[in-house]
């Protein structure tokens, strides 16, 4: 019996690799926090497949109960049990606000998956991903980055992410546990959460061409990532977690643009003309054809300190993986658009 158990089912990532281990042929199980209000949008139209408990990454009994629960019921018919931890406080921004409970669930929180595992009696047949990230880099001492670029954190998030990657390798080579990082570049979808940037940006354009809203108030446009599709992405998590070594893989598309170019290329898309004028907070773009105003800026939305640009090379993971990814970031801006 193949299974994977999924910590963050209910998030971007998590839904589509739930999607991909259940038509591998996996026992698909997943950790979901409790909530006031439904967060099992993503994975409704799945969710009879799953194997779901509540739990949470700050809380290391439900943890080791979810997985004792699922080694004790496989017991010697296991063949491996995947766990993949994607839980976590995504938002760099709001990682400034809420910095020590960031530190705990996406920092301390990997360490807590990682003693369960030690302590398991199916030790060895259980293989660990850590969601690390390109924020490890913040401010980038090289262009593109590679896996062996040093890192510089930038944010409360970011710093939880080092220690989460680290103790990630600690853990492999103290207790010889399969584990590894990938270290994974900004992934979008029609499923990304809505305060991301690009969501953001995808969906204040297909409302502004509905006639539902005036303009869209962003921060910063003028830093740059590398930007590909969560379905690419979780495919090459399941690749890493199949090779006969844990190994730590930069996963990104080797190409980047502004902020302001995925903007443009938006309303592009929707037969919108944007043109700008002024600069810094007085900055606008406009409709040229009706002269309307389409983007304002607002402080509020800025960054203490800001990772000006990402760029990757996944060389590695294309060799070594056979890795590659379909979509790019006109294909991905068109599906966020449509769907
Ligand atoms: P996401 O959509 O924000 O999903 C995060 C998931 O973590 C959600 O299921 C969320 O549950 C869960 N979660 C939050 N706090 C938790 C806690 N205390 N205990 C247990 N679960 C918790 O993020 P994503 O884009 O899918 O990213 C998946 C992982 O990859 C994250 O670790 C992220 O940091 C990392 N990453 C993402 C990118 C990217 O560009 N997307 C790039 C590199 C790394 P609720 O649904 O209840 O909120
Ligand atoms: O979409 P973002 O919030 O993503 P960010 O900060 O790059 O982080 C995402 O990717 C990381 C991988 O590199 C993940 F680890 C992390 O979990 C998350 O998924 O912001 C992208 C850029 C930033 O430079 C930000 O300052 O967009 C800029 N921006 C400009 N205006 C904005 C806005 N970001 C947001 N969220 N909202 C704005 O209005």
């Amino acid at each position: 019996m193949k299974v994977g158990l999924i910590t963050g089912i209910t998030g971007q990532d998590g839904s589509y690799l739930s999607e991909l281990l259940l038509k591998k042929g996996y026992e698909v199980w997943g950790i979901c926090r409790r909530s006031s209000s439904s967060n099992t949008m993503r994975i409704n139209h799945i969710i009879d497949k799953l194997n779901l408990r509540y739990g949470d990454l700050s809380d290391s009994i439900c943890i080791n109960n979810i997985l004792t629960e699922i080694t004790d019921k496989y017991g010697d018919d296991l063949i491996v049990l995947e766990v993949y931890n994607l839980g976590a406080m995504s938002h760099v921004k709001v990682s400034f606000d809420i910095p020590e409970y960031c530190s705990d669930i996406d920092g301390t929180g990997v360490l807590r998956l990682l003693e369960c595992i030690k302590n398991n009696k199916y030790k060895d047949k259980i293989r660990f991903y850590q969601a690390s990230t390109s924020e490890l880099y913040g401010l980038a001492q090289n262009i593109p980055q590679t896996e062996n670029t040093p890192f510089y954190p930038r944010s409360p998030y970011a710093c939880a992410k080092l220690y989460g990657y680290w103790i990630t390798i600690n853990y492999r080579e103290c207790f010889n546990i399969y584990a590894c990082n990938g270290i994974l570049f900004n992934h979008e979808s029609p499923r990304r959460g809505d305060t991301f940037v690009t969501k953001k940006i995808t969906s204040g354009v297909c409302n502004i061409k509905k006639g539902k809203q005036d303009y869209i108030t962003m921060g910063n446009i003028y830093s740059k990532r590398d930007w590909g599709h969560a379905k690419d992405f979780v495919y090459g998590m399941w690749l890493m977690l199949q090779q006969d070594k844990p190994v730590d893989y930069v996963l990104s598309t080797g190409k980047h643009y502004s902020i302001k170019e995925f903007i443009e290329m938006s309303f592009e898309y929707v037969n919108i003309n944007i043109k700008w004028k002024g600069e810094g907070l007085d900055e606008i773009g406009y409709d040229e054809d009706t002269g309307k105003t389409l983007i304002v800026i607002d402080s509020k939305y800025f960054r203490p300190t800001e990772v000006d640009t990402l760029l990757g090379d996944s060389t590695k993971a294309m060799l070594e993986l056979g890795w590659k990814y379909k979509y790019d970031i006109k294909g991905i801006i068109k599906e966020m658009i449509d769907t």
